[in-house]
């Protein structure tokens, strides 16, 4: 018998399910970290983070700044992708290889071949910030997975269902975690709740969370 042909269907021993295709991959980013780090540092220097305002006119508490041809925005205006920074008017500096490199490799192990991401949200929490619960709504293509990537001191990632009053379900996620989810969970309400105060060792009181999208 070929046990080799098991091996390879057996899920990695660090992955756990969220949902049907909803798969948290415990520690994946960890051996990008040195490469991605400088490379975020960069990004931030063109464009740099800032707190965007809800189309109800709320300070959104998370700075966010993006990298790749398309940013995700938000103003008065509503929600959406642009080409270029409202803020500098330059397109949004191009998506590390690295960073690419990692969200493909994480939406293969999760079983979502060929993920071509053309959009890097980058949020930045400072203790005290939260993201309330939300769709993400705004990408043309829904077949597509999202991958998101979190760095730095930890959080409580909020799960909810396909409706805003579904039952909730807390996930705690460290640095290194990545998360990938698709299809039947791509829809589902989500959020982060207010992030406690704490002390990471590469990235201080500072949690940075990177989902990678098929925005376009
Ligand atoms: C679940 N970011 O940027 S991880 C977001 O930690 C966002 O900064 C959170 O929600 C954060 O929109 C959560 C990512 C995430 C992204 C998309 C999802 C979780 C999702 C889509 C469907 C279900
Ligand atoms: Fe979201």
């Amino acid at each position: 018998m070929n046990l080799d042909l098991f091996e390879n269907l057996a899920p990695p021993a660090s992955s756990q399910s969220l949902g049907a295709e909803a798969s948290v991959l415990r520690g994946f980013a960890l051996p990008f970290v040195s490469e991605l780090l400088p490379a975020l540092a960069a990004i931030e220097a063109a464009a740099p983070a800032r707190q965007m305002l809800t189309p109800g006119g709320l300070k959104m508490s998370a700075a966010m700044t993006n990298c790749g041809p398309l940013g995700w925005v938000t103003d008065r205006q509503g929600y959406r992708y642009t080409r270029a920074d409202p803020i500098t008017g330059r397109p949004w500096p191009a998506m590390p290889a690295v960073l690419r490199r990692l969200a493909q490799e994480a939406a293969q192990r999760a079983g979502f071949d060929d993920f071509e991401p053309d959009a890097c949200l980058v949020n930045r929490y400072l203790p005290g910030a939260r993201l309330t619960l939300h769709q993400d709504r705004n990408e043309v293509d829904h077949a597509a997975p999202i991958v998101s990537v979190s760095l730095g001191i930890p959080a409580v990632f909020l799960f909810g269902g396909a409706r805003r009053g579904d039952p909730v379900q807390r996930t705690p996620l460290h640095h290194g975690d990545a998360v990938v989810w698709g299809g039947v969970d791509r829809l589902r309400y989500h959020g982060v709740a207010p992030i406690k105060e704490a002390h990471h060792p590469l990235l201080g009181r500072l949690r940075i969370n990177l989902t990678l999208r098929k925005a376009g």
